[in-house]
């Protein structure tokens, strides 16, 4: 402790001298114990300081500039890496204020980068929108950066501020003067080291996020740019119809069940709410909430208030409209929303997070809001536009049917492993260790691969499931048909889980579930649509980790009876380079079933010597991993085509 408190007191000497100013005022004691804090538990600012926090750092200072934007003031934002794997942001915003804030008697810009929870919130500026870990300002950025300079436009003059770890290194000063008109904001800066084990930017993931920002911010445009090295690109994302083409995009390789996006948008009790929406003609639904622009996957108020408001408007459109009879229920919520994709987005000035992780909206007014606005607007539109009305209602009573019919199935199911307990499925070549823990299960496609999978396992802790060719497509089939599946049972029954709301992930029979195909198209498409069916109806299984794809090989290649094997065409190359082209044998394999047993066992099966790929998803993801999905299953050949060619590329990392 003791030893604590002389640091602070050294920190403020420095600090002092900086200033060149003998009296401190208790603010800037507070400035560096906030900022000292979060130096010293970053996880509590940023959640983490894995490649995720990385990323934070510049959604973080996107937000403040996308705030600008909706107060009016900003049209574009440019953020670009830097060949050093630097940040800069760009908006043509107001700029930053540089005058004297009187309470804190120094620069309002010192002031946004200094104290904590002070970015934005200047009285009067249109919305204040920040919530959850977001918003938490652009000081914890700057306490986390090795440097950070911010340079601001404004009345003819270029103002510059320089700080390093959240301390100021060079005060706020005129650099030049500029175009009389020119106006903005730019930030730069380099996250510290010391506090990220990660500090390489994943250009995808920022323009996945930024992306998703563009859409959620009618009419901005954000430009993302990459100037390193090798790896030079851009993208500029600019959506006039905002979360109408969120909507139009997520359903894109879908059919959608009728051309428009059905859009309301309002404002009640400090709440602005803007929700659209669309169902296509899969039996998923998709919906994906926001407060402020920020993503809430546990939704919260905003959900209940949209889900009361869609099931009620419907039900009594269809009782006007005679599409249900008096004689018939009404139809679930769940019925009504099978096949929609939605987006709903709420700003709010000071939302409040309910939840283990925070991220529930628990604002009561968001609820009576989107409820209030959704339910007129979309009681007037489906009297103005009927045959919309008529193709949803038909829908949702097939939807309705099903369901029933599926449940059916599944009591029986249910009941007949009761009665008879659960057999494993007659394909299985089981392991014999019981111990989940050390099991490995390999699903192959088709009886070829088979023989060898068989011979060449561990036959103590792996085991084998084979399907017969493609199986079911669970994105585009109704559950009744997925239950009567026997390729899909029999995964089912193998891994011991149970789906759904039946799902216990302490029954699971194997650690590992790899999914072994060829390596070509054919087996890319499968292995989806094999992950499409455990994303269905198992996603804890993706989300703990425990889905994996195997790696085989796609040459052997032979040199004075040594073996070679490459995983990639790259490989290929780099071996060939390596050890020279004569007296060099080159095969192709063309699928599992044309290696032999040792061949299999060590390039593809043995935990020794092969490579595997972990199916990983977060929440973040789930949206750009729905898309990922829905791409390669839909009807719409192009895309899935396009998709394919750019090889499979799921979320994934290298397991080592
Ligand atoms: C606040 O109200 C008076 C006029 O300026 C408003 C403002 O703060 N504008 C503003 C801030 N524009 N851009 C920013 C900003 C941009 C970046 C990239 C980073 C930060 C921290 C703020």
């Amino acid at each position: 402790m003791a030893i604590e408190k002389n640091e602070k007191e050294d920190l403020l000497r420095e600090e002092q001298m900086m200033k060149g100013s003998a009296d401190y005022s208790a603010d800037q004691i507070q400035i560096l114990e906030g900022l000292e804090a979060v130096r010293k538990r970053p996880g509590m600012y940023i959640g983490s300081t894995s490649s995720r926090g990385l990323h934070h750092l510049v959604y973080e200072i996107v937000d403040n500039a996308v705030d600008e934007a909706l107060a009016g003031f900003c049209d574009e934002i440019l953020v670009t890496i830097l060949p050093d794997n630097s940040i800069r942001v760009i908006d043509d915003g107001r700029g930053i204020p540089v005058d004297i804030q009187k309470k804190a008697g120094k620069p309002a810009l010192e002031v946004v980068f200094t104290i904590l929870h002070a970015g934005g919130k200047f009285g009067g500026s249109g919305y204040k929108v920040s919530g959850g870990l977001h918003g938490v300002g652009a000081s914890v950025v700057n306490a986390l950066s090795l440097w950070l300079e911010v340079s601001v436009y404004k009345d003819g003059k270029i103002y510059q501020m320089k700080f390093a770890r959240g301390k100021v290194t060079e005060p706020l000063t005129v650099i030049g003067t500029c175009d009389k008109d020119k106006h903005g904001t730019e930030v730069h800066f380099l996250p510290d080291p010391e506090i990220f084990e990660e500090t390489v930017y994943d250009y995808e993931t920022l323009k996945i996020r930024l992306r998703e920002t563009a859409f959620l911010t009618k009419a901005l445009k954000i430009t993302l740019k990459d100037e390193r090295e090798g790896i030079e690109q851009e993208h500029t994302f600019h959506y006039e119809g905002g979360i109408k083409e969120f909507v139009t995009y997520l359903n894109k390789g879908k059919e959608p069940l009728y051309p428009d996006v059905i859009y309301c948008e309002g404002q009640r009790d400090g709440v602005f709410v803007e929700v659209a929406m669309q169902h296509n003609d899969s039996y998923n639904e998709n919906i994906y909430t926001f407060v402020n622009n920020i993503n809430t996957p546990e939704g919260g108020t905003h959900l209940t208030g949209f889900k009361n408001a869609l099931t009620k408007a419907f039900n009594d459109y269809a009782r006007a409209h005679k599409l249900l009879k008096d004689n018939e229920p009404n139809l679930s919520g769940e019925d009504i929303r099978e096949g929609l994709t939605c987006i709903i987005s709420v700003k709010i000035e000071d939302p409040q997070f309910e939840g283990q992780t925070k991220q529930k909206l628990g604002t009561s007014e968001a609820q009576t809001a989107v409820q209030s606005i959704v339910s007129e607007q979309l009681t007037y539109y489906l009297e103005q536009n009927p045959s919309v009305g008529k193709a949803m209602c038909e829908k949702s009573i097939l939807a309705q049917r099903a369901r029933a019919a599926a449940r059916k199935a599944r009591d029986l199911t249910r009941r007949k492993s009761a009665l008879e307990g659960v057999g494993l499925p007659g394909k299985l070549v089981d392991c014999n260790n019981r111990d989940p823990e050390k099991c490995e299960i390999f699903i192959v496609e088709g009886d070829s691969a088979l023989g060898p999978a068989k011979d060449g396992r561990n036959v103590d802790t792996q085991a084998v499931l084979p399907l017969r060719g493609k199986i079911l497509n669970v994105q585009k089939a109704r559950l009744d048909h997925v239950y009567d599946n026997e390729e899909i049972k029999g995964m089912i029954t193998a891994f011991g889980t149970g789906i759904n709301e039946d799902f216990d992930i302490s029954k699971l029979r194997y650690n590992k579930i790899i999914i072994m195909t060829d390596a070509d198209v054919d087996g890319a498409h499968i292995a989806t649509l094999m992950l499409t069916f455990i994303y269905n109806f198992m996603p804890e299984l993706i989300k703990q980790g425990h889905v994996f794809i195997a790696q085989p090989p796609l040459f052997n290649i032979t040199k004075n009876k040594q073996h070679y094997y490459a995983y990639s065409d790259e490989e290929y190359q780099d071996i060939l380079k390596k050890i020279g082209t004569d007296g060099t044998d080159v095969s192709r394999f063309k699928g599992l079933g044309e290696m032999d047993t040792e061949e299999l066992a060590e390039t593809t099966m043995d935990p020794e010597t092969r490579t595997l790929l972990r199916v990983n998803m977060n929440d973040d993801d789930k949206a750009e991993l729905d898309l990922t999905f829905t791409t390669l299953m839909g009807d719409q050949v192009e895309p899935r085509r396009e998709f394919i060619e750019q090889n499979a590329r799921y979320v994934i990392n290298l397991d080592v």
